[in-house]
């Protein structure tokens, strides 16, 4: 029913996708089931000091096993697609050779179950969790991202998982946030396989674009016609603190570390000229051969955008320490190459449970300059959600009040992009579950739907009704 002053037109369409997403790693449990090997993340999450009182995925959330119970949870909340992670090491326990037939069993009846619901399923290959076997032994230096033969053994991971699924599943996305698997995995290490090595950041962050484009021209080769492709990036809305020379030559090179070191090559086969001369007292970047630019820059039919929070940069005065806060957990070092001049503050706004403070119209902005960067390329909006500190009350029900005006100004922030012409075509909530968040482990909750991590007891949270209710109305409250 229209209300008095509401506009007809609804806020978001009836095709604008509505979605929740989550992460193998995060939920699954289960770690040594089925032939599943470990991962960099069950490694450095048996590394004492690493991980927020010891946490592990080795439980989770038990969705493993408890997968029908959340798939029914997804279609009592109307959700229009899900968005999950294989887990490599258990469709490939080694990184190399056959598929393990129970790994990709779970994931086709996974699958299968949420298409029975009505439920699009969007199918990411590589949410952070390499096996361990291709990263190697620590003690001799270790490979994995850093090495080019990780790219080649993706694309061939793959097509494993295209073979299996590719006949039920629509919309493949190769790799999420490859900077948080470059440099906070390999940069600051706050992140597996927790190594603090600026030129193995900048190598992994080339390997993971290779990666990406190698199993794009697999998955086109080995999915049908109409089977769509992209990858979801994290990228960054860097504002700077003045107009300085100084300040707005620190935005630019945050800006080349976070954004044009994935967007150059994928989007324009090209690393950015000003990235490579930040960096050039590092490396060459020889790692980069012939004929990788044009195995990066295959089309998209998909660009997907996780953001959170904006990021507020100067630069460090002429004769001061280095500053060290970035905001990306208080690694060993900053996940920035080539940025040691480059302060990080903290932006204007009231705080997540993160940390991270609120302030929508960063979403906006990154959609915007995606529009003109990424022209022609649909927007998806693949991760927007907050972490707070939920407790159930007395009678068990959940209240997060911030958590609905977080999503709902994000919303709409989404809306006035169209609004404007951007080409943005769905978003998913991170997440659907609260889950383990890597490495503040189980203290900092996502989810829409609230889990008892003593019980395994789901429930829906205040913001999953009123998702529920977006989902069905297609409305938001007025944005203007
Ligand atoms: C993303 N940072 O992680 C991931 O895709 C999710 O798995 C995760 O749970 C979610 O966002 C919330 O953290 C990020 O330091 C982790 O900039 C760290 C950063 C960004 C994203």
């Amino acid at each position: 029913q229209t209300q008095p002053g509401t506009a007809a037109r609804p806020d978001l369409p009836a095709d604008f996708l509505l979605g929740a997403a989550t992460s193998a790693y995060q939920i699954e449990g289960a770690v040594d089931e089925d032939g599943r090997t470990p991962s960099i993340w069950d490694t450095f999450c048996r590394t004492p000091g690493r991980i927020s009182d010891g946490d592990t995925g080795d439980v989770a959330v038990d969705h493993y096993h408890r997968w029908p119970e959340d798939v029914a949870l997804m279609a009592d909340l109307g959700l229009q697609a899900y968005r999950f992670s294989v887990s490599w090491p258990r469709v490939q326990p080694t990184g190399r050779g056959p598929a393990v037939q129970r790994g990709l069993d779970f994931y086709r009846a996974l699958v299968d179950a949420l298409l029975e619901r009505g439920i699009t399923p969007w199918l990411t290959l590589y949410h952070w969790d390499l096996p361990q076997e291709l990263e190697g032994d620590p003690a001799t230096g270790g490979a994995g991202w850093p090495e080019r033969a990780t790219a080649e053994r993706f694309a061939e991971y793959a097509v494993l998982v295209a073979e299996a699924l590719g006949d039920r599943v629509e919309h493949w996305t190769t790799l999420n946030e490859p900077w948080c698997s470059a440099f906070l995995g390999y940069g600051s290490g706050v992140h597996a396989p927790g190594r603090t090595d600026h030129v193995a950041a900048l190598r992994a962050a080339h390997h993971l674009n290779l990666a990406h484009g190698l199993a794009t021209q697999a998955l086109r080769a080995n999915l049908p016609g109409r089977a769509k492709v992209g990858i979801s990036l994290n990228p960054a809305a860097v504002r700077a603190r003045s107009d300085t020379t100084a300040d707005l030559d620190a935005r630019r090179r945050v800006e080349a570390l976070s954004n044009g070191v994935f967007e150059g090559p994928l989007l324009h086969g090209a690393y950015p000229e000003d990235l490579i001369a930040d960096t050039d007292h590092l490396t060459d970047w020889s790692f980069v051969k012939d004929g990788d630019l044009a195995a990066v820059h295959q089309p998209l039919d998909a660009l997907g955008v996780n953001y959170y929070t904006p990021t507020l940069v100067s630069a460090v005065p002429e004769g001061a320490a280095a500053d060290r806060r970035d905001g990306h957990g208080q690694g060993e070092q900053t996940p920035w190459p080539g940025a040691d001049r480059v302060a990080f503050h903290q932006p204007p706004g009231p705080l997540t449970a993160m940390g991270w403070s609120v302030d929508a119209t960063g979403l906006r902005d990154v959609l915007r300059r995606l529009a003109k960067e990424a022209a022609g390329v649909p927007l998806y909006v693949t991760e927007n959600g907050m972490a707070r500190d939920d407790r159930p009350a007395a009678d068990g029900s959940v209240h997060d009040p911030e958590r609905v005006a977080y999503l709902h100004d994000h919303l709409a922030e989404v809306a006035r992009a169209r609004a404007e012409g951007v080409d943005v075509r769905g978003y998913f909530l991170w997440s659907l579950l609260d889950n383990f968040e890597w490495a503040y482990g189980y203290g900092k909750r996502f989810g829409a739907v609230h889990v008892d991590y003593e019980t395994q007891r789901r429930t829906p949270k205040t913001s999953a009704r009123w998702y529920a209710e977006l989902i069905r109305t297609r409305r938001l409250p007025p944005v203007d």
